[in-house]
């Protein structure tokens, strides 16, 4: 016989007709369950805190399921997401929250119980909640973040499902919801597969939980979603942008008003339910000096959405970051998610106060919140306290670049990022990734991604921090000559990594004072500490440069210690070689003249915990980049970089 032939049947399995059958389903459905598919979520509301909405914060019941049972498993009784509960006496069902953890929601789980410290994998969240439906209105379930993946029950129905741990979601909820008591069930898994974004192999805990805000948002049936009202890019008069409303049909009438500037525009839906927004307008305008925000009323039907928007232009020319059309230097840290007030992930308004204060003593007007989104508090304090903003999506070195599942991971959280911040004033760098090692599916990927954040936002600038490889060769020339008691010529890096052409701004990261000595002293057979020192005698004589004509921000710098620790000044971990590198490589990096830095963020603000770092004298899982430690006491460096940041803006008035 020719032609199409049945593949054989493989033993066993659901199709094979001598499989045994209990109503219908086999023994491996029953075993191993059928997980039910993602539902689809919402587009994204904005500015959710200033909607009407039911808190679900608190504390929540939590069971971890190390081996992620608990959806498919028939021990599950058809999944802890359907929240049954034995009906007889004599039914099993082997899970119940009963006295499971109690844990804090926003927050992670790791700080919450010493057993969940490392924990990496499934817990099981419950709580229920009384609930009396309002007329009319529509109920959005909100979550700020959860990470990594999540999936979620509402009176044991899966509303929703989203992967990747640090940018928003939501989705209705108007007809799950019942009058009185109602149940939510998430299930929240941190542990990533090689295919997401990031990996496991990131160098700061990857705390796993509902680590962001809960919300069940109460709207009218006809609803602004959301507004992009901005400068136009290249112009400091004319706003333009977009209103976003769900559920209203075509020509319904929306308008946007400026009540300080007396300003009132109408404009109308098209079919899709945007309503283009474009007037003229003398606005004054945000700067870090003078962060001013303008409350703007956007009306329709009977909705009322506000916002607080600063208004500014951000550009490039040349070398050179202009901020409403003057030239700006980026007096920067870099800090992660974490909190100087607790162990663990940082949220809300305390939080950011905390870390804020002290990135203001140091003099910055500019912080990279590395490496992945941060919280919507941090971003709208640091807007307020006049800091300019890089927000980052958690490309980390070695993804999977050839894989479409990952890239579509890695727009997704572009766009959620976007479209949580896109008002944000302070916002002026979305960044595409960290450190990623060039190849042409690397070069590929990244590609794709800064044409992504183009067509999502024109009036912002994309940036990627680069690793420094270009600069190692030159380096170990220069300090094997000068270690000979030669003296050489300055040492000048061009920065060529292709991807330098995608973006608009280079980031670069660069420890010359840190990790370089380490590498080299390996191969020239001198001591760490001589090559170290030769580096930071002639950092005046590294130079950096681009193939690109574009700015240079140095996205990262710097290197450890442990507070409190002292020493010479070129031992491993004191303070005193700590300052030494920000007195030396960082601070002649502030305002270099003739080079296209137009700004630094050292590396880092505080100390984070880290899987990687396994010294247990000196490290215990902590990175000790910090220039204070994790309750916030200085350190040396701390003094140092912020009286160079001082010096510069005394210099610059600015
Ligand atoms: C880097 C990475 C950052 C690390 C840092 C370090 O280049 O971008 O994630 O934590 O160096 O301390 O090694």
């Amino acid at each position: 016989m020719t032609g199409a032939q049945n593949p054989p049947r493989r033993q066993g399995s659901t199709d094979d007709p001598r499989s045994p059958k209990v109503e219908g389903k086999t023994i491996q459905d029953l075993l191993g369950g059928r997980r039910e598919p993602d539902p689809p979520l919402a587009p994204l509301i904005g500015n959710v805190q200033q909607r009407a909405h039911l808190d679900l914060g608190g504390t929540w019941r939590v069971l971890v399921d190390p081996l992620d049972r608990g959806e498919r498993s028939i021990f599950g009784g058809g999944g802890l997401g359907s929240d049954h509960a034995p009906e007889s006496p004599g039914e099993v069902v082997e899970h119940d929250f009963g006295d499971a953890y109690e844990i804090k929601v926003p927050g992670d789980w790791n700080t919450q119980h010493p057993e969940l410290r490392w924990y990496r994998g499934v817990c099981w969240y419950r709580r229920e909640f009384d609930f009396s439906a309002p007329q009319d209105n529509r109920l959005f379930l909100y979550l700020g973040g959860a990470n990594h993946h999540a999936r979620i029950w509402l009176n044991g129905t899966l509303v929703a499902a989203h992967r990747g741990g640090f940018t928003p979601f939501n989705v209705e909820v108007s007809d799950q919801l019942v009058e009185g008591k109602n149940v939510i069930v998430a299930k929240v898994n941190s542990l990533t597969r090689d295919i997401d974004i990031p990996t496991e192999r990131n160098d700061w805990q990857n705390y796993g939980g509902l680590t962001r805000e809960v919300l069940l948002v109460e709207v009218p049936g006809v609803f602004v979603r959301n507004c992009h009202i901005q400068l136009a890019r290249a112009s400091a008069r004319r706003v333009e942008g977009w209103v976003d409303v769900d559920g209203a049909a075509p020509g319904t009438t929306v308008t946007v008003e400026i009540p300080d500037a007396g300003l009132r525009f109408e404009t109308e839906t098209d079919g899709s339910g945007r309503a283009p927004v474009g007037f003229e307008a003398e606005l004054e305008l945000w700067t870090p000096e003078s962060p001013v925000l303008h409350r703007v009323d956007v009306r329709v039907a009977d909705d009322h959405f506000e916002e607080e928007i600063g208004f500014r232009q951000i550009e490039t020319r040349g070398n050179e970051i202009l901020l409403n059309g003057e030239p700006i230097f980026l007096r920067g840290i870099a800090m992660h998610e974490e909190s100087i007030r607790h162990p663990g992930r940082a949220y809300g308004p305390d939080d950011a106060a905390a870390s804020l204060s002290l990135i203001k003593e140091l003099n910055c007007n500019f912080v990279r919140l590395a490496h992945y989104p941060h919280n919507e508090y941090m971003v709208r304090a640091a807007e307020r306290s006049g800091l300019l903003i890089w927000s980052e999506i958690p490309v980390y070195h070695d993804i999977a670049f050839e894989n479409p599942e990952t890239l579509a991971s890695a727009k997704q959280q572009i766009n959620e990022m976007i479209e949580r911040d896109r008002n944000r004033a302070a916002i002026a760098f979305w960044s595409i990734g960290n450190e990623t090692m060039p190849s042409d599916a690397r070069n590929h990927f990244m590609q794709e991604l800064a044409e992504e954040v183009r067509r999502a936002d024109r009036t912002r600038l994309v940036t990627a921090a680069l690793l420094s490889i270009e600069g190692m060769q030159g380096a170990a020339a220069h300090v094997g000559a000068r270690l000979r008691g030669d003296s050489p010529e300055p040492v000048r890096t061009v920065i060529s990594d292709p991807l330098g052409e995608f973006v608009d701004v280079i980031g670069y990261n660069q420890y010359l004072g840190w990790y370089a000595p380490t590498f080299l002293a390996r191969g020239m057979g001198a001591s760490e500490e001589q090559v170290r020192e030769a580096v930071l005698d002639s950092v005046d004589e590294f130079e950096l440069d681009t193939a690109f004509q574009k700015p240079v921000i140095v996205s990262e710098t710097g290197g450890a210690a442990r507070q409190g620790v002292h020493g010479e000044r070129l031992d491993a971990w004191s303070e005193e070689l700590q300052a030494a590198i920000y007195e030396t490589e960082v601070a002649a990096l502030v305002d270099r003249k003739g080079s296209p830095v137009r700004g630094l963020s050292p590396w880092i603000l505080k100390d984070f915990r880290s899987p990687m770092r396994l010294n247990s004298r000196m490290q215990s899982y902590w990175n000790r980049k910090g220039i204070v430690s994790p309750e916030g006491e200085r350190k040396q460096a701390f003094f140092v970089l912020q009286r160079h940041y001082a010096e510069h803006a005394e210099r610059t008035r600015r």
